[in-house]
């Protein structure tokens, strides 16, 4: 089994991050390949191949079976490796935990994108950028961080009493908002509290 992933890209890391939470309970033989956004070499023919939209992560099985979008591929390595159960492991759980999950994608890690893709000199030349987009959506993920601090006041992880995804989420959105200077600030007593504690797992160096 092999993912394709890049070092600095905070979907890949999320995988990482999930794999190697599982990889503290479970024997996984997974390796990973990396594909350089940088190079553009998720553009290259050989890549395309695996996946036609030029987005990383992808999961390839043994048997080439591919298998590509974050949580896809983290729901696939749950079923298999279920400890720590990272995804809820009942009705109600797993809802909540998909409702985190999903708002700290839509809420969080797309604007962070947008803030980098349509400001940040790297990607000038290679897509069409809205400067005023990247504005707005800087704007947002700040307001988003002042959300996400309140919400936390009342427990230790983002859908509640245990780890999930939605910590994972969150916290490759948080720490790729440096590059486009979008920081938790000191009046946010709570987020910071969480992210010290979340990146305290060795996990979170994958
Ligand atoms: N929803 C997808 C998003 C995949 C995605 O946007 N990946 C980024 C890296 S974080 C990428 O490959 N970007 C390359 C590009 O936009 O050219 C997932 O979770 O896997």
């Amino acid at each position: 089994v092999k993912l394709y992933h890049d070092k600095r890209a905070p979907n890949p890391r999320r995988v990482r991050i999930f794999l190697a939470e599982k990889r503290a309970h479970h024997e996984i033989d997974l390796e990973l390949a990396v594909v350089d956004i940088a190079a553009r070499e998720h553009q290259t023919e050989a890549f395309l191949a695996l996946n036609p939209l030029g987005l990383l992560p992808v999961l390839e099985l043994d048997d080439g079976r591919l298998l590509r979008e974050s949580v896809a591929i983290c729901r696939y390595l749950e079923e298999l490796y279920p400890e720590p159960c990272l995804l809820g492991a009942e009705p109600y759980q797993r809802a909540v935990i998909e409702q985190w999950n999903r708002h700290m994608e839509l809420e969080l890690l797309v604007p962070v994108s947008q803030t980098f893709r349509n400001t940040h000199a790297f990607w000038k030349d290679r897509i069409e950028q809205v400067p005023e987009w990247g504005e707005l959506s800087r704007k947002r993920s700040l307001e988003r961080l002042a959300w996400l601090d309140r919400e936390l006041a009342d427990r230790p992880f983002i859908a509640g009493d245990q780890l999930s995804i939605a910590d994972i989420t969150a916290l490759c959105a948080i720490d790729f908002g440096r590059i486009s200077g979008i920081r938790i600030t000191e009046d946010q007593p709570n987020l910071t509290r969480w992210y010290q504690s979340i990146t305290s797992r060795p996990s979170t160096k994958a």
